[in-house]
């Protein structure tokens, strides 16, 4: 798999992250290749990914930016006031003020795995609206997720953007729904509402561009991963043996993000031995698009009631709310 998930971060004793290290040879042994996307983002790839969300062929970032911009007063009046948002993923962003201008909500709760980003977050937008209780759970929210006490009377609101669902398989997908419902209270009877942004099968040329930038920034943010290796698991990857590829995948729905070796190598990583023929690749992420109708099928397999769905002018990318 190159799902993205998040896992507390367990060190050895020479301070190497023990699940890093695992997921790599594990996905380097098998055939074919593949590592989890999740890796892309140490300190490097964190902020190649900023870039991304910057150049002009990747849409997805511009396209829900306006989309929430532009929809405020549906989401007034279909969510209201007076809602705990939780947020999955750290918010420090254009989107989430954007959102919570528009409802009013009680409180503000984000979710992250990593304390830093949390904490960046949640003192900007605690700036930001300063009658607002900001209440940050550092926390993997693929689980079910222990809300403060503080907002447990309160009616939630999930808010998931940028279409991270997309870079999960669909049954982690659907895990990962149906563990946001536990973390909103569904299953004590409260009926919570989820605001998630799915970006849309498009015209393959558009997607692969978005995937494979005139400027080199995914390219970049895909090489990283073997610069991270090599770094933290003593790798001898040469990077000059390798390609960014970003290809669409019809069958399934998405883009995929692979590593091509352009010739014959052979690396270690961790002592252990690696050879790659030519042509063969290392898939190190997905990104799923999806039409009107499977997205509504994710959300009702996850357990949510699809309610209203907008799109960007440019049908490019789509924000669904749906209940519990
Ligand atoms: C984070 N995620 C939604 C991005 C995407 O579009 O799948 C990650 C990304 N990978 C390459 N470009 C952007």
């Amino acid at each position: 798999t190159t799902d993205t998930g998040i896992a507390l971060v367990e060190r050895d004793e020479e301070g190497v992250d023990k699940a890093f290290r695992k997921d790599v040879l594990a996905g380097l042994g098998q055939a074919p290749k593949a590592i989890p996307a999740r890796w892309f983002y140490d300190e490097e790839g964190s902020r190649l990914f900023e870039r991304i969300t910057q150049v002009g062929e990747y849409y997805p970032t511009r396209a829900e930016t306006e989309i929430l911009g532009s929809r405020g007063g549906d989401f007034a009046e279909l969510i209201g006031p007076g809602r705990a948002v939780v947020e999955f993923g750290s918010g420090s962003s254009v989107k989430t003020p954007l959102l919570l201008e528009a409802i009013d909500p009680a409180a503000y709760v984000p979710l992250d795995i990593s304390g830093d980003f949390l904490r960046e977050s949640a003192a900007a937008l605690g700036a930001k609206f300063p009658g607002l209780p900001v209440h940050p759970v550092e926390a993997d929210f693929m689980r079910r997720v222990s809300l403060p006490d503080a907002v447990a009377a309160l009616p939630k609101l999930g808010f998931f953007p940028g279409s991270t669902i997309g870079n999960m398989v669909p049954r982690t997908a659907v895990d990962l729904l149906r563990s946001m419902r536990a973390t909103l209270g569904a299953d004590e009877g409260a009926s919570p509402l989820l605001l998630i942004g799915m970006d849309l099968v498009k015209d393959s040329g558009v997607l692969e561009s978005a995937y494979d930038d005139a400027e080199g920034v995914t390219a970049a943010f895909n090489m990283n991963l073997l610069t991270r290796i090599n770094r933290e698991l003593a790798g001898t990857i040469p990077a000059d043996a390798f390609a960014h590829e970003a290809r669409w995948n019809d069958d399934l729905a998405r883009i995929e993000m692979h590593l091509v070796a352009t010739r014959d190598v052979a690396f270690e990583v961790s002592g252990e031995r690696f050879t790659m023929q030519r042509g063969e690749t290392i898939h190190t992420e997905n990104s799923h698009k999806f039409t009107p109708r499977t997205a509504s099928l994710l959300l009702l397999a996850g357990g949510w009631t699809p309610l209203e769905r907008w799109t960007d002018a440019k049908d490019q990318f789509s924000v669904l709310l749906a209940r519990a």
